[in-house]
């Protein structure tokens, strides 16, 4: 099996839900990590905790992946020693509003669109040169669900999901006579800031999401990765898609007033870490 022991991580998205749960796991794990976002304040907090808890090597990179002069200059502002990225994990990602297609607001629609497609391309376009010559590396891109199902209200956070997964799957044809691997990892329900970007600002709305069932953690999604990046060369995990297990689809979800709930580090990746320590 391998291991992520010394390997570079740039995880974009980093400040908040998966993209955090991920920073926090592959720092346990003993990788350098790069961490990408716009909320350097976030990052900064983040890493000073990382740091604390297992000695981990990190850069912070603020980026907000829309601005394509940015990412196109990634490379360049890393720091020599930091431009070597093993794997890429791309996570920045948000949905804007929940409501019928009409009534869409089409800046939403440009910001979506920008953020979960356009910006992991043109990362990917960033870091996968370096990859394919050193013949070394995996790109992790984080789809959903919504990859694969459409729900009412949600077409076009739904549409990116989709162009996320035709990504995936177009890039793993492409890079098949390479030893780079591509990798999805596509949760449905999954309590982080999410819910509160899509509704703006509305802790309400966005806690009654998640009301009576018990949603998946960021940290079950980085779990899932760490499965998938530490499987040998040879293994290319295609997609992991993961439900919480009173969610039957995108649409069907069972709620109840006595949700037992489990609590995240009781899950069974426990067993992995007592079987190695
Ligand atoms: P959060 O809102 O908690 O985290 C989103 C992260 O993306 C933040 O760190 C945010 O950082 C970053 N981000 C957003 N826009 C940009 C941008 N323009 N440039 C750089 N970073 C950006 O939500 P999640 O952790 O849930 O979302 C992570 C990914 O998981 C997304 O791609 C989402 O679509 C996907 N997903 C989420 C599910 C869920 O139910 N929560 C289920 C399936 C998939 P900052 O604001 O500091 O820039
Ligand atoms: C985000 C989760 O439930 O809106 O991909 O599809 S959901």
């Amino acid at each position: 099996m391998y291991d992520l022991m010394g390997r570079t991580i740039l995880v974009t998205g980093a400040s908040s839900g998966i993209g955090a749960a991920m920073a926090r796991l592959f720092a346990r794990e003993g990788a350098r990590l790069v961490l990408c976002a716009r909320r350097l304040d976030r990052l900064e907090r983040m890493a000073e905790e990382i740091r604390a808890a297992h000695d981990a090597e990190i850069h912070l990179h603020p980026l907000d992946v829309r601005d394509r002069k940015e990412v196109d200059l990634l490379m360049a502002r890393l720091p020599e020693g930091w431009r070597t990225i093993d794997v890429l994990v791309n996570n920045a990602g948000l949905s804007r509003g929940l409501e019928p297609f009409p009534k869409n607001d089409p800046d939403d629609w440009d910001e979506m669109i920008a953020t979960n497609v356009s910006g992991l391309l043109h990362m990917t376009r960033q870091v996968l040169p370096g990859m394919v010559s050193r013949r070394r590396g995996d790109i992790v891109n984080i789809g959903s669900t919504s990859s694969h199902e459409v729900y009412p209200n949600g077409a076009v956070y739904c549409a990116t999901k989709h162009a996320v997964d035709a990504i995936s799957r177009g890039l793993r044809m492409d890079l098949a006579d390479t030893p780079v691997r591509v990798i999805q990892i596509s949760p449905g329900m999954t309590e982080t800031e999410f819910s509160l970007v899509r509704f703006k600002g509305d802790k309400a709305r966005a806690d009654k999401v998640y009301e009576g069932m018990q949603p998946l953690s960021g940290q079950d999604v980085a779990e899932a990765a760490l499965f998938a990046l530490t499987r040998p060369a040879h293994v290319q995990v295609g997609e992991i898609v993961l439900w919480p297990t009173n969610q039957g689809s995108s649409t069907v979800v069972h709620r109840s007033a006595e949700q037992e709930s489990t609590p995240p580090h009781e899950s069974t990746w426990k067993n992995y870490y007592e079987l190695r320590e």
